[in-house]
């Protein structure tokens, strides 16, 4: 058993942190990078998000993965080096692991450090034989994938979740391609969340229990701690809304009043309904998303759904 796991660190600094929100303050249309809703609260506030029982993502994949699990171990096959974008809890990596026939390594990369080290720890316990390599980047970025002591087959890219569906289409199409050439003679596994009806989408990001407001909210909170600004939490509200025109849930935060925010010598003025714009999360079509695979580099080799066609799982070969 390994005691000691060595962590390979590519943290955006407080710099980068501090340049996109000045960025991204100024803009007309205020916004924010939906990484940095990741910080260690942001990351358990999404992990409550995903037992809810309106969000019917995370429930769906879970579904779709159990019961076609024994293909998925097939065509992803033996002694590979799994590299998983965006880590969070390993929740439905410890599923995978299970069914995967001898995997030799496994790279989770994740933005938030204690969030990472805490589930890459606790994955190493579980998985002895496992060669365990974590990364923390902004895994967007330009960063070198630890290279195992192993034997390796070939790299196959874990990216479940959806979380595709949080960036734009060109941006969507540029970290696949970016995928495609880290896992070239391997794959990618991917979650992508599918269009339906508007008030599954509406209620899946309105919970009535407010977690996702929550998380929502605790960007102000981090940036407040981690780069003084001095936002009133009570002055802003929680607004997700679906936009069938672009294919996206549009998540923002609003502010209730008129008001200016500061970050040191910087003052953002905000009207009263004048919000920040926080996440998208796009949804597409099977056949949308073959088309972007496709132009990523990618081949659509098989796609599992739901009975509803709610969700998709895809095997994409690079
Ligand atoms: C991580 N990502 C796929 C989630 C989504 O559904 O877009 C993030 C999320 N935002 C609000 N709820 C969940």
């Amino acid at each position: 058993m390994r005691q000691h796991l060595e962590l390979y660190d590519f943290q955006p600094s407080c710099v980068t942190l501090r340049q996109e929100v000045i960025q991204g303050l100024q803009k007309p249309q205020k916004e924010l990078p939906s990484k940095y809703l990741y910080d260690e609260v942001g990351s358990k506030l999404f992990s409550q998000i995903c037992e809810l029982e309106a969000y019917y993502p995370t429930r769906t994949e879970l579904q779709i993965m159990d019961e076609n699990m024994e293909e998925i171990a097939a065509l992803l096959g033996t002694d590979c080096l799994l590299i998983e974008y965006g880590s969070g809890s390993s929740l439905k990596t410890r599923r995978l692991l299970n069914a995967l026939n001898r995997p030799t390594a496994y790279v989770p990369i994740d933005i938030s450090k204690e969030y990472l080290m805490d589930a890459a720890l606790e994955l190493a316990l579980a998985y002895p034989d496992l060669e365990v390599l974590p990364v923390c980047a902004d895994y967007t970025g330009d960063f070198p994938i630890p290279v195992s002591s192993l034997q390796v087959r070939q790299r196959v890219g874990y990216f479940p979740g959806s979380t595709i569906g949080n960036f734009d289409p060109d941006a969507a199409r540029d970290f696949l391609w970016q995928i495609a050439r880290t896992c070239a003679g391997g794959g990618l596994l991917i979650g992508v969340d599918l269009k339906k009806d508007f008030n599954m989408l509406h209620l899946a990001y309105n919970d009535p229990e407010g977690i996702t407001a929550r998380f929502n909210l605790n960007l102000l909170t981090r940036l407040n701690q981690e780069l003084a600004t001095d936002f009133q939490l009570d002055q802003f509200g929680h607004y997700a809304c679906y936009n069938p025109g672009a294919s996206r849930i549009e998540m923002h935060l609003v502010s209730l009043c008129e008001q200016t925010v500061h970050l040191e010598e910087w003052a953002f003025p905000f009207r009263r309904g004048e919000s920040i714009w926080t996440e998208s999360s796009y949804k597409y079509t099977l056949d949308e998303f073959a088309s972007l695979a496709v132009s990523a580099g990618f081949c659509v080799e098989r796609v599992w759904t739901d009975p509803y066609q709610l969700f998709s799982i895809q095997y994409l070969s690079a």
